[in-house]
C-alpha cells in the first residue's frame, strides 16, 4: 500500500494533478474539498455547517474533516493506497491522519508539495471562478483570505512531515504535463 499527500496552497494544482495520478497509480482519491462540496450540494447538516466557513475562505473545523476522512478510510478497506488531496490542512489533521493510518498498519509514503507564486494562484482561481460556480473562487478578497489561512494554518503541515523526511518540493508552475512528469518521477523513485 502506498499513500501520497498532494500538498500546496489553494489553486496550486492539487485537484488537477490528482485526477491524473489516481488513474496512473490506481489509488483511491480522497479530496476533502470534493467531499465537502458534495455535502453542500446534498444540503446535509454537515454541508450547511461547512459552507459558512468555506464561503469566507476559512478552514472547516478539524473535527468535521477528520471524521470525514476516518469514514472514507473505513469505507475503502480494499484500496491499494490513498491519494490525499487538500488533507491534512492543519497539524492536528496531520497527527490524526497518522494515527488512522497506523490502525490500518500503513503510513504516508511521500508528501508532494506544489510551489506556486501568490499572484499565479490568484490568477488561476479568479479564472476558475468564471466557470466553476464556486462561491469561494469568485472574489479576490475571499481568494486572498484562503491564501492567508494557508500561511497561518496549513503551511505547518509541511514542517510536520519534514521531521520524518517525507516532503519533496515540486515546481507547480509550467504545463500540467510537465508538473505531472515531475510528480511521477518522485513517486516512482519511492514506490519501486
Ligand atoms: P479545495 O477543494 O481543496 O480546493 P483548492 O485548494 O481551491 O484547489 P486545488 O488546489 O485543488 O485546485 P487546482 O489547483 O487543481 O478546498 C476548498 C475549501 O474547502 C477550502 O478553502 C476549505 O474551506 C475547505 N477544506 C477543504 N479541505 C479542508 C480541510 N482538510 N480542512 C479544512 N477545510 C478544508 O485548480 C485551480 C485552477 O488552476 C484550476 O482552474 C486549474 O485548471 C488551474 N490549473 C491547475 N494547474 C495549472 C497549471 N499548471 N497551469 C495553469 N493553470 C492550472
Amino acid at each position: 500500500m502506498f499513500n501520497i499527500i498532494l500538498f500546496g496552497p489553494p489553486g496550486s494544482g492539487k485537484g488537477t494533478q490528482s485526477e491524473r495520478l489516481i488513474s496512473k497509480y490506481g489509488l483511491k482519491h480522497l479530496s476533502t474539498g470534493d467531499i465537502l462540496r458534495s455535502e453542500i450540494a446534498g444540503q446535509t447538516q454537515l454541508g450547511l455547517e461547512a459552507k459558512s466557513f468555506m464561503d469566507k475562505g476559512q478552514l472547516v473545523p478539524d473535527e468535521v474533516v477528520i471524521g470525514m476522512i476516518s469514514s472514507a478510510l473505513e469505507n475503502n478497506p480494499k484500496a491499494n493506497g490513498f491519494l490525499f488531496d487538500g488533507f491534512p490542512r492543519t497539524q492536528a489533521q496531520s497527527e490524526a491522519l497518522d494515527k488512522l493510518l497506523q490502525l490500518k498498519r500503513t503510513e504516508i509514503g511521500v508528501v508532494l508539495a506544489l510551489e506556486v507564486s501568490e499572484e499565479e494562484l490568484v490568477k488561476r482561481l479568479l479564472n476558475r471562478g468564471l466557470t466553476s460556480g464556486r462561491s469561494d473562487d469568485n472574489s479576490e478578497e475571499i481568494i486572498r483570505a484562503r491564501i492567508i489561512e494557508y500561511h497561518n494554518k496549513t503551511s505547518a503541515v509541511a514542517g510536520y512531515y519534514r521531521q520524518f523526511n517525507k516532503v519533496v518540493s515540486i515546481t507547480g508552475e509550467g504545463t500540467v504535463d510537465e508538473i505531472f512528469e515531475s510528480l511521477c518521477s518522485e513517486i516512482d523513485k519511492r514506490m519501486n
